[in-house]
């Protein structure tokens, strides 16, 4: 192959011969490669569908984003239907390494033109994804949608003062975990229903009680009735604030903290949903010894804003670093939407970006780390954590990609940008 004269392809391939002195460099550290490589590809990642289609979902395609969420930008070629979000999907998944799953919401139902209220939501209405799933080995995950919805226009759900309107929320809950443990079944792996309600206030409420006590009950009807965990496994999810609830969210990361330890369910930490100074690293530890399992959403957020990609920042690797002390109890997944850029390459460069932080993590010195720790040395800590930043990493990727027969670089964008022109651009 000719190297193309675009910066971004420096080389056409990396080569054996960098990997196996990146390898030598690593054994001297007491780090092996092969060992990293190997765990790396047993580290699943759900990806999220909804990034390919600007969180539209199939009811109504047309109507605003509601939640309090926002995408901005206006790229060509937003999938519009499930075949043409499974084929992005499967654009995505061939350049992002190892067997990974995928996260639906609700509103991705296929019910062939039929208005089915979300009560109504059944395992038919999901056929053609697990169908799709199956076919490739992956597993699923799921989200009731509790949003964009004319019984969630006003900005409450399962907090909703008229209890006509939480039983309307909670049979959807009731029937989404069902759906669940049918994706779970089907796929032979556990699904995790993850339960995010936008529900909040934009000014101070004069009750910041009430919602609260609502939503513990709403969720304790949703949760009633046992479903096994090699089938399901239910998550939840808290908000700092939305477009919308500014003041007041009733599923605040202290409420679902309680609700999780106390109920004995997953707590999923959205890296985006905290203030900008804390660090979702270090409540891993803080964390997970006494919850069942936690679940990441992985984005990054910028000022207002909790969805951009996740860049391979400072942040992702300590979030990397402190999940995979968590031995299998911590489950990856990505939640953002950008569509100021080709939505395919969002997904790919997600996903890989988050595959690198877990492989730098499984790539640092780690008993050299903590020997130093332990013997007071700190000065050869901070040395060893400063040299890491000068290990051939690069050529350790590269080689994970390869033997995927995937690039480890960036050639994957060509065939990205080429769907573009040829599939996308006629979306309209
Ligand atoms: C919203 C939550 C939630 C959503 C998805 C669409 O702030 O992060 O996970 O992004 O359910
Ligand atoms: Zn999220």
């Amino acid at each position: 192959m000719v190297p193309s004269p675009d910066p971004l392809h420096t080389s056409p391939r990396g080569t054996p011969a960098a990997y196996s002195l990146a390898r030598d460099r690593y054994a001297d550290w007491g780090v092996d490669t092969e060992e990293a490589i190997d765990r790396l590809g047993k580290t699943p990642i759900s990806l999220h569908c909804w990034q390919g289609d600007d969180v539209a979902g199939f009811e109504n395609p047309g109507a605003a984003l509601g939640g309090g969420l926002a995408v901005t930008g206006n790229h060509p070629g937003r999938a519009r239907n499930g075949d043409e979000l499974r084929a992005d999907l499967d654009a995505a998944l061939s350049h992002i390494p190892c067997r990974h799953r995928i996260n639906l919401h609700a509103m991705y139902a296929e019910t062939a033109g039929r208005k089915v209220e979300r009560t109504d939501f059944a395992p038919v209405h999901f056929q053609r994804w697990i169908d799709w799933a199956c076919e490739r080995k992956a597993g699923l995950d799921f989200n009731p949608t509790f949003f964009s919805h004319p019984l969630a226009a006003d900005g409450f759900t399962l907090s909703h003062r008229d209890v006509s309107i939480r039983r309307y929320w909670i049979e959807h809950g009731i029937a989404s975990r069902k759906i669940g443990a049918a994706m779970g079944a089907a796929a032979q792996s556990p699904c995790i229903t993850n339960f995010w309600i936008p529900d909040g206030y934009k000014d101070t409420p004069a009750d910041r009680w009430a919602p609260r006590q609502w939503l513990t009950e709403s969720l304790d009807a949703i949760f009633r009735e046992p479903i096994p965990e090699e089938m399901n496994l239910d998550a939840v999810e808290s908000k700092l604030f939305g477009i919308g609830s500014e003041s007041y969210v009733t599923g605040s990361h202290d409420f679902y903290l309680g609700y999780a330890i106390t109920r004995r369910k997953l707590l999923c930490l959205d890296t985006g949903h905290f203030h900008p100074t804390e660090s979702v690293a270090d409540k891993i530890s803080a964390i997970l010894p006494y919850v069942p399992a936690l679940l990441l959403h992985v984005s990054r957020g910028v000022r207002w804003d909790s969805d951009h990609v996740p860049a391979f920042s400072d942040d992702l690797q300590s979030l990397a670093r402190e999940a995979l002390r968590g031995a299998g109890r911590i489950h990856f997944g990505l939640d953002y939407f950008d569509a100021s850029i080709n939505r395919i390459a969002a997904w790919i460069m997600g996903a890989r970006n988050l595959l690198k932080a877990l492989l730098a993590a499984l790539l640092e010195p780690a008993a050299l780390l903590r020997q130093a720790e332990l013997s007071g040395d700190y000065t050869k800590r901070f040395a060893l954590r400063e040299q890491q930043h000068t290990m051939p990493f690069g050529a350790v990727w590269e080689e994970h990609c390869e033997r995927r027969g995937m690039d480890g670089q960036n050639l994957w964008l060509d065939e990205v940008l080429r769907r573009e022109k040829e599939i996308l651009a006629a979306r309209g």
